[in-house]
């Protein structure tokens, strides 16, 4: 007969660590400069969304002033704010995506 397989434990002066990364929402910032067209082809092509997502997700920013692009884990969250708002400098754009944790 075998012994049942041992369960390894962590030594009890190891603190547990969070093993859930934070998330990190991306912000579109409305701004008065970019056309609207661009600020959508931005969403499709940094994030991946459909047309009609990405009209919706720039509308509610020209309205509201800002719009909850998506959240991801902090690096992902800082590439994408920082692709997108790059994509807008290099056409002389002043669009600008933040980066916010959640709660
Ligand atoms: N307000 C811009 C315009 O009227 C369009 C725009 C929308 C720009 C959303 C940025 O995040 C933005 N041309």
């Amino acid at each position: 007969t075998t012994a049942p397989p041992k369960v390894q434990t962590p030594a009890p002066e190891v603190e547990a660590r969070p093993e859930r990364p934070h998330l990190y929402k991306v912000i579109l910032l409305n701004d008065d400069y970019t056309p609207r067209e661009f600020v959508v082809s931005v969403l499709m092509g940094v994030f991946r969304m459909t047309e009609a997502e990405a009209l919706g997700v720039m509308l509610t920013a020209h309205r509201r002033g800002a719009c909850v692009v998506a959240v991801f884990t902090r690096e992902v969250a800082d590439l994408k704010a920082r692709q997108g708002t790059e994509a807008g400098q290099r056409k002389g754009y002043p669009l600008a995506f933040t980066t916010e944790r959640e709660d």
